[in-house]
């Protein structure tokens, strides 16, 4: 199962039509667990370009589809790992990392965070360390949220201001998963985002966590069906 779709977010108006002709409400009987991932890095690094291409399965499409966008809140992803069904909502900011005016909220409750430079601009390898790690510190509510450092744009090689061994020592230092990709020709972003979901599903803190809303709901359903038959049985 691989299905997307693309959500309002309750503090915008804005509303860009589904990627994969998804769209709609999911109803929590369709997963198992939830999952809350989110994208930072400075400002044109590819944040918007590799979620788009993630959640873009099997077709064609040029860069010109990976224009920056802005306004999307959150992208919603169904799919299925080791038997479970999983429902990644992953957040990507609508351009706010320009005026350093991401608010707590963005960060709350995130089992994954994705740490995104670019591999052809030195200065946003750099920031990582001096701004998005700092807000990660102060703002992440779950201690134990996996992180993943993506260095992107990795097809254009000829370009590199930061080689891997920067980027595997960066990880190392954060205890970050590591990966460079392009979200151009699509290398290595499905391995990322899928290596996360992994990392995730295997710490316990962050799998009853990514449970509760389906254990709340079929709590609710149980209440329902209980009140439903002592009605019967009394009347
Ligand atoms: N060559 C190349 N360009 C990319 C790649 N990812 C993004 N871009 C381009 O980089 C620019 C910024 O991308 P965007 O996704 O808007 O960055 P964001 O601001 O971090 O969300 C756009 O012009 C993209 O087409 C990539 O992997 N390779
Ligand atoms: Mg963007």
């Amino acid at each position: 199962m691989d299905s997307s779709s693309s959500k309002k977010s309750l503090v915008s108006s804005s509303n860009r039509g589904s990627i994969n002709g998804g769209g709609g409400s999911i109803s929590p009987s369709s997963y198992d667990y939830s999952f809350k991932i989110l994208l930072i890095g400075d400002s044109g690094v590819g944040k918007s370009s590799l979620l788009l291409s993630f959640m873009i399965s099997n077709c064609q499409y040029s860069l010109q589809d990976l224009s920056p966008t802005i306004g999307v809140d959150f992208k919603i992803k169904l799919l299925t790992i080791g038997g479970k069904r999983l429902k990644l909502t992953i957040w990507d900011t609508a351009g706010q990392e320009r005026f350093g005016t991401l608010t707590s909220s963005y960060y709350r409750g995130a089992h994954g965070i994705v740490l995104v430079y670019d591999v052809t601009r030195r200065e946003t390898f750099t920031n990582l360390s001096e701004i998005w790690a700092k807000e990660v510190d102060l703002y992440s509510t779950n201690e134990e949220c996996i992180k993943i450092l993506v260095g992107n744009k990795v097809d254009r090689d000829s370009e590199r201001a930061v080689t891997r061994q920067e980027g595997m020592a960066l990880a190392q230092e954060h205890k970050c998963i590591f990966y460079e990709c392009s979200a151009k020709t699509r290398e290595n972003v499905q391995q990322c985002f899928k290596d996360l979901t992994l990392k995730i599903m295997e710490r316990p803190s962050l799998l009853e966590q990514g449970s509760l809303v389906v254990k709340r709901q079929i709590l609710k359903q149980e209440q329902f069906y209980q009140e439903k038959h002592n009605r019967s049985c009394c009347s």
